[in-house]
């Protein structure tokens, strides 16, 4: 007779030794108690689609080091202004009609204005009468902006903590870790769901890589998105030309991830183009579950639609479809298949 399965508690006290315990298991044992955790909470076989857009490219104040659409760095880049809801519209109906569940609008901005706002909240509403759920990355927000795009409709906002508090003063001077703690603060207390992550082979160590987490898993509350990225590497940047991360370390820290929030979704985010198969196999193993889909992420290519189909196809993996009633952390989510014909 087997014992009964206890499911571990979601924790918001985790502390760095214990974290860097965990990147210490073997392979085998970390990616084992990754994917048994991952079962108790999602249908391991289906993926969360998110197909994502940038609505406002290039020119931004901020000196982000990793990122191609800072006014500060060389990166070749040409600035467009904010698009057009209509355009942006036929860009998530598209997207739709490819499986996408989920359409992501990402702006170059320090902050958005209140004028800015209205029209990404005419794109929010827009988005979500085609029936999909909607996130936007503005950059900072404060308590009243927050609410309005709750008002509107918007299911997450996403804003990154990027790496550990340690580290971050190599990465961006132009605005502080806890700007971005106040950011998820304010959209949090409006009850908008939250999407953070960070980015990971920017020279950071090992160490900053667990405290990035212990950031994110001891939020009072969970990001129900965690985005983990690579970074792609743009020339022009300060951060081209680093040394490559070691792919086995990538698989570690999202195993980590989906231990320490066991019941977000956890995206393998950027940089896919630059991964094997059977390395992205290996981070659905550890407890990815969500990507983006669709050529392009914001000012680099993604992944090749047909390559992801096929990688699907392969791994026995579906696009999930997140039923209308949506369901929150810690409890079992809700899901139906959504065939991966309807995408072809
Ligand atoms: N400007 C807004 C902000 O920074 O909050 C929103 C857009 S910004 C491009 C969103 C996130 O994309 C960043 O926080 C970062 O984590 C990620 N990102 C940007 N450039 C990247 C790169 N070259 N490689 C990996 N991730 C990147
Ligand atoms: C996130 O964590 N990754 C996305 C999204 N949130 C906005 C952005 C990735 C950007 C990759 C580099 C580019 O295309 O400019
Ligand atoms: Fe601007 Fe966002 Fe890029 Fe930073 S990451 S430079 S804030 S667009």
């Amino acid at each position: 007779m087997s014992l009964p399965h206890s499911i571990a508690p979601i924790r918001h006290d985790w502390t760095l030794e214990e974290i860097e315990a965990i990147f210490d298991l073997p392979f085998s044992d970390l990616l084992f108690r990754a994917q048994s955790i991952h079962r108790d909470h999602f249908d391991p076989n289906q993926i969360q689609v998110s197909t994502l857009l940038s609505i406002k490219t290039g020119a931004c104040p901020e000196d982000c080091g990793y990122c191609a659409q800072s006014a500060k760095h060389e990166a070749k880049l040409e600035s467009e202004r904010l698009m057009p809801v209509g355009e942006v519209l036929k860009v998530a109906e598209e997207a739709r009609s490819k499986g996408a569940t989920r359409f992501c609008m990402g702006a170059a901005w320090r902050n958005p204005t209140d004028k800015n706002l209205d029209q990404v909240i005419a794109m929010v509403e827009g988005v979500h009468a085609l029936g999909m759920e909607t996130c936007v990355t503005l950059g900072m927000l404060n308590a009243d902006q927050a609410s309005r795009l709750k008002a509107a409709g918007l299911d997450y906002y996403n804003h990154n903590l990027d790496t550990s508090p340690e580290f971050y003063g190599q990465v961006i001077t132009t605005r502080t870790y806890q700007d971005r703690l106040d950011t998820l603060e304010h959209v949090r207390n409006v009850g908008l769901k939250t999407c953070s992550g960070g980015i990971l082979g920017m020279g950071e160590s090992r160490r900053d890589r667990a405290s990035m987490l212990r950031q994110l898993t001891n939020l009072p509350a969970h990001p129900e998105s965690v985005p983990i990225n690579l970074l792609v590497q743009v020339e022009g940047t300060p951060l081209f030309g680093q040394a490559q991360l070691d792919p086995f370390e990538f698989v570690r820290v999202v195993a980590a991830a989906r231990i320490l929030m066991p019941a977000s979704y956890v995206r393998l985010s950027a940089g896919r183009t630059e991964m094997s198969d059977e390395l992205q196999a290996l981070c659905f193993l550890a407890g990815a579950n969500s990507i983006f889909y669709g050529e392009r992420l914001l000012t680099t290519p993604n992944a090749e639609s047909d390559r992801d189909r096929q990688l699907f196809e392969r791994l026995g993996l579906a696009f999930e479809q997140v039923e209308a009633e949506r369901t929150e952390p810690g409890a079992c989510h809700k899901h139906t298949e959504h065939k991966l014909a309807l995408s072809v």
